[in-house]
């Protein structure tokens, strides 16, 4: 009797226990439920709200003045006093705008014989920022006038050629002091460009930028754009699409080009394209791999594709025309800022 209701009292706890187990699992999904809040899809980091900057206006005359100052300093033939003067004079004055200087010295063989000591000037804004934009100009003149009819051994002026470039980088520094922002950009005047052999070799030519793309002045250099001045001050100037550029930079070749349009300069930036030119950009591309356009007049005077004054006594500062200049820095301030804004 004993043994039988032990057996019933046994069972009664074996079928409870299941049963409490059963309820348990079966309200187990409710206890682990989180509350009812969706998860929100996987996004990139929102980019910071940076407040937007308005291009500010490219000042002509000052840029005018700035070439004029280079021409007073007599040509700038490397091995002369006028070079030197003129070297520290561009320091002294991307200096006076903030901006943080290398000069790169190095010595380069001349084609004739001899050798050039040269400079390069580095002009660096907000050297701390990663994210940075170069453009580039020469800053010496010819030694010679091999093109002209007169006075073929004598330096020229140069006045389009090397320092209508350097008077729009100097006028860029001088906005940029005037209306800082958050990014960085590098000017680099480039020295040795133009005094190479018209009938003779490629690397006779550019010796400056050579060097700087060999020796870059940061460890793994790779500007947002990079950009090159050169012929971009003269009267009658016409900027086509240069086969180079086109080659390596097309994207940053449309945006100048339809910029400039944009902007009402479509008469100097012809949307046509021209072949290659050798320039400062064709070795920054081949020695350092940076894709850098070349903005470089060729209106095809003749027999002359850079202009008729090119590498003649005409090239002085008479030659300069300020809406060209206009045409050129206003586009070029538009690149840096509108860059800046996230909207180029
Ligand atoms: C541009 C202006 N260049 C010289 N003055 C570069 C160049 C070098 C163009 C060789 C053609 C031939
Ligand atoms: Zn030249």
């Amino acid at each position: 009797m004993q043994k039988k209701s032990n057996r019933r009292t046994l069972a009664y706890v074996l079928f409870a226990l299941l049963l409490l187990s059963a309820v348990f699992y079966a309200i187990q999904p409710y206890l682990n439920k989180k509350p009812d809040i969706p998860t929100p899809p996987k996004t990139e980091t929102p980019r910071p709200n940076i407040p937007q900057i308005k291009v500010p206006d490219f000042n002509p005359d000052s840029a005018f003045l700035f070439v004029k100052k280079q021409v007073d300093f007599g040509p700038r033939a490397p091995n002369t006093p006028a070079h030197q003067k003129c070297a520290a004079w561009l320091v002294k004055e991307f200096k006076r705008y903030g901006f943080v200087v290398i000069e790169q010295k190095l010595q380069a063989p001349y084609y004739k014989g001899g050798t050039f000591n040269g400079v390069n000037i580095i002009a660096q804004y907000k050297p701390e920022l990663q994210k940075r934009i170069l453009i580039a100009a020469h800053w010496d003149s010819r030694n010679e006038a091999d093109k002209d009819t007169k006075d073929v051994n004598k330096p020229i002026d140069g006045a389009d050629d090397g320092a209508s470039g350097v008077g729009i980088l100097l006028e860029l520094a001088r906005t940029l002091h005037n209306n800082p922002m958050d990014m960085g950009v590098d000017l680099i005047c480039f020295d040795l460009e133009d005094n190479g052999d018209d009938k003779g070799a490629q690397d006779t030519w550019c010796l400056g930028s050579q060097y700087w793309a060999k020796n870059l002045h940061r460890p793994n250099y790779s500007p947002y754009s990079a950009i090159l001045l050169d012929l971009v001050g003269a009267k009658g100037a016409r900027f086509y699409k240069e086969g180079f550029s086109r080659d390596v930079a097309p994207q940053t070749v449309e945006k100048v080009w339809n910029k400039a349009h944009s902007l009402g300069y479509g008469e100097y930036f012809v949307h046509e394209n021209r072949g290659p030119i050798t320039d400062d950009h064709l070795f920054v591309i081949r020695g350092a791999q940076i894709p850098m356009i070349d903005i470089i007049s060729t209106p095809n005077e003749g027999d002359h594709p850079f202009g008729a004054h090119h590498h003649t006594h005409n090239d002085n500062i008479n030659i300069i025309d300020k809406k060209v200049l206009k045409a050129v820095g206003q586009t070029m301030t538009a690149v840096i800022y509108e860059t800046y804004n996230g909207v180029l």
